[in-house]
């Protein structure tokens, strides 16, 4: 099945209802439908074909979708890019997966490099697709196609690009709908990232498999989701741990008042702590249901809807994936004991865009290893303990220190960098700078320069200075012997 079938149970099974709520606009599914055929027709004329990369950098907005529906007809591979990224970070995406343009708003051109890649404003594609003839046209044949390029930063040179199927988003749509309880009577709040598969994959794709009604927010601000959730009264939300530790400011009453109308609340994308858990069940009366999922390979494993929701783990495999937990060796670990998790199912990518090397680098004997480490109970229940690299998770958004340091320690004065994790209530984990360097030595210079160059979200929260760096007798950094970093 291919992701413009699957929509079509809500473009043409429920055309006249409400659809969307976007910034007090209500538009109904048959409306999306026209303006999704509109930009698709722009798009051919604009020369687009099957197999050709778009680029999307844009914050969330109405136009976000219907470029993505757009390129999902046409069989165009989507390809969004963090809204929070700079120069550095688009060049790279740019220059490896070659799009025939990327789409931004005036205001956010001032952080795309200058490039071969022609920048189309969304106000002119707007204006534009306006003039276009509502026709449909769907040129997607198959569900092998790829849908979208989803860059994930690894733990080896630079972001490399998973390539996500039509097939991989249905069944990961089919699935959620089906643990879930997902119906057209539900009412989704989604103030997540549009440019991440936690929101795309799970949180569009459930409102238009399901052709319920969802409201969508440019992004979660914890001063207003409160009042965005009294008045749509939702009963749906998808949100990282971060949104959840945010949730517990709000006053009791406002947590009771949103509790009593919500049906599921599900976290993702990063650990979600025990104690949060607890206190938002005393608060809002639900315990959050804890999923686990990756760029790679969408959701893999999930509490029950029913049953047990287990705090501080993640659940079991999901319909169709295939679990294994083995040592160093490749053999399974028995039940209570680590293991390092591998996958296998219809909702792995089908490998790194034009990356032979790190695809088969990231699989063993067809199973792809996740880098997670983690152990299965008696009953079933998987619980994640850490992981093999040294990946940060800052407010849900990955960030691998080795980019950083690279950044870093290019800047002149630096010689030596390390990037380590530190605790934050609130983001769960955020990056902190160790560096070695000549008496030019400038905290603030640095953090200037990361913030012209890369996400806000990757920025250290401090640059200690240093007089060596750690090192085992091969050299090698131990990140676990630097000091910790205390906030003032
Ligand atoms: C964060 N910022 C954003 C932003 N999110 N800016 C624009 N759009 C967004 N969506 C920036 C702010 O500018 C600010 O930068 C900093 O982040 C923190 O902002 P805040 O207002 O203090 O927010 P906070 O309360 O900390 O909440 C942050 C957050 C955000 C939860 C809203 O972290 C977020 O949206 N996270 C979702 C990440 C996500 O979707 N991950 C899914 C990956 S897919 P500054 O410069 O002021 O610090 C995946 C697979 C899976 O992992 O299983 O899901």
């Amino acid at each position: 099945m291919t992701l413009p079938e699957l929509f079509d149970l809500s473009f043409i099974g429920r055309r006249e209802q409400p659809g969307l709520v976007f910034e007090g606009a209500i538009r109904t599914f048959g409306d999306l439908d026209d303006s999704a055929s509109r930009m698709a027709n722009l798009l051919v004329d604009r020369g687009l074909k099957k197999g050709d990369r778009l680029c999307v950098y844009l914050a969330n907005c109405i136009e976000y979708i219907e470029l993505y529906l757009a390129a999902t007809r046409l069989g165009v591979i989507f390809v969004p890019v963090n809204a929070l990224y700079r120069d550095r970070e688009i060049r790279h995406i740019l220059e490896d997966s070659e799009p025939k343009a990327i789409i931004t708003t005036a205001a956010q051109t001032e952080f795309i490099p200058s490039s071969p890649t022609p920048v189309w404003l969304l106000t002119e594609l707007c204006d534009e697709a306006r003039l276009q003839p509502n026709t449909r046209r769907i040129d997607v044949l198959d569900g092998d196609t790829p849908a979208a390029i989803v860059y994930t930063s690894g733990t080896t040179g630079p972001a490399k690009g998973a390539v996500l199927t039509h097939h991989n988003f249905v069944v990961n749509a089919v699935n959620l709908l089906t643990c879930w309880q997902i119906t057209p009577a539900d009412k989704i709040l989604l103030a997540l990232p549009l440019f991440h598969v936690h929101g795309l994959g799970n949180g569009i794709h459930c409102w238009l498999a399901s052709g319920c009604r969802m409201r969508l927010e440019k992004r979660f601000e914890h001063n207003h989701a409160a009042q965005w959730m009294r008045e749509f009264e939702p009963t749906v939300f998808f949100g990282v741990p971060t949104m959840y530790v945010r949730m517990l400011e709000w006053p009791s009453e406002t947590a009771s008042v949103i509790g009593a109308k919500m049906r599921l609340f599900v976290s993702g994308s990063a650990p979600l702590p025990v104690q949060t858990l607890e206190d938002f069940r005393s608060k809002f009366g639900h315990t959050i249901l804890e999923r686990y999922g990756m760029s790679e390979t969408l959701m893999n494993l999930s509490n029950p809807y029913n049953g047990e929701r287990r705090p501080g783990s993640v659940g079991m495999p999901l319909p169709g994936v295939s679990v294994r937990n083995l040592d160093p060796d490749g053999n399974p670990v028995p039940d209570g004991e680590t293991g390092e998790l591998y996958l296998r199912g219809p909702n792995l990518f089908s490998g790194y865009w034009r990356q032979e090397e790190a695809t088969a680098a990231a699989h063993r004997d067809g199973w792809f290893r996740t880098g997670d480490i983690a152990v299965r109970s008696a009953d079933g229940y998987y619980t994640l303990q850490g992981r093999r690299s040294d990946l940060i998770i800052s407010g849900g958004f990955n960030i691998y220190p080795r980019e950083i340091e690279e950044f870093l320690s290019e800047q002149p004065g630096v010689a030596e960098v390390a990037v380590a994790s530190s605790p934050d209530p609130r983001r769960g984990e955020v990056p902190v700078a160790y560096i070695v360097a000549d008496d030019t030595f400038d905290a603030k210079a640095l953090e200037t320069a990361c913030r012209a160059h890369l996400a806000s979200f990757k920025i250290p929260r401090a640059f200690l200075r240093m007089d060596k760096l750690p090192r085992t007798a091969l050299g090698k950094i131990q990140k676990h012997l630097l000091p910790k970093w205390v906030p003032r």
